[in-house]
């Protein structure tokens, strides 16, 4: 217990304080993802501590293209605060982070609670919106490069989101088209259906995975249903925007 303990020190010290680690399986070859998921909950408990509040979950590696980018593939899950999420439209200050990248998701909103097995229907008459989002992943490990357990204790490289506009939850975004343009020129093209098919099949193993860790997605949740394409890298002076086939954009100015 105490070497997880020492380990969500760790990650959480390199998420404050913007810098890389080695990874924790180079010296922990044998740290389990169950082990890992420890590590995680314990090192959002130390930014708990700090005063941040809970803010929903995040999904992770459910589109082939985001698997093939990072060389995991398995899908995995985190935890997201109030002090990650970063205002549509506005500044996002490179220098809070390691290497820092930019993804195009959808994001639900809860109405009521969610958990365990659960079958699509029920988990859309659990969601009180869909909006279009970009998710700001940073991995705190060297050349963002790592194997499963140490991304999940990791947080899932969790580190921001923007939320755009908000849509009733029966609107369709099973198949949106769905493209990430950074200053005016389009870096990735995709589509909502990267998601595990649909979007709400992630919402749908949130539920489950969650659960398997002794949590349940709460009424104003919000959960990121992880990317569909693979992610962009950010440096100072970019404009990013992601736009939503029918979901409008999303943006931000990326600064120093
Ligand atoms: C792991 C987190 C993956 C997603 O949307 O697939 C993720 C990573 O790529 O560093 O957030
Ligand atoms: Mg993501």
């Amino acid at each position: 217990m105490s070497t997880l303990v020492e380990f969500a020190r760790i990650v959480d010290e390199a998420a404050r304080t913007a810098s890389a680690i080695p990874q924790l399986t180079e010296t922990h070859p044998a740290l389990s993802a169950e082990e890992a998921y420890a590590v995680q909950a314990l090192s959002v408990a130390r930014r708990r501590t700090r005063g941040e509040k809970r803010a929903g979950y995040k999904m992770g590696l459910t589109s082939r293209a985001k698997m093939q980018q990072v060389g995991v593939s398995e899908v995995i899950w985190g935890r997201l605060t109030d002090a990650m999420r970063v205002e549509e439209g506005g500044e996002l200050s490179r220098a809070r982070f390691v290497h820092p990248r930019a993804e195009p998701e959808i994001a639900f909103i809860m109405r009521r609670p969610l958990e365990g097995r659960v079958t699509a229907a029920e988990a859309l008459a659990a969601v009180e919106a869909v909006s279009p989002a970009i998710e700001i992943i940073d991995s705190r490990y060297k050349d963002f490069r790592f194997a499963l357990p140490d991304v999940i204790a990791d947080n899932s490289s969790s580190s921001g989101f923007l939320l755009g506009a908000w849509y009733r939850p029966e609107t369709d975004v099973a198949n949106l088209g769905l493209l990430v343009e950074v200053d005016g020129q389009v870096v990735q093209v995709g589509s909502s259906a990267a998601i595990l098919g649909h979007p709400l099949r992630s919402l749908v193993a949130a539920a489950r995975l969650i659960a398997a860790a002794g949590e349940r997605l709460e009424p104003g949740d919000i959960v990121l249903a992880g990317g569909a394409t693979a992610a962009h890298a950010l440096s100072p002076g970019q404009f990013v925007r992601a736009e939503f086939e029918g979901l409008g954009s999303v943006s931000f100015t990326v600064v120093s």
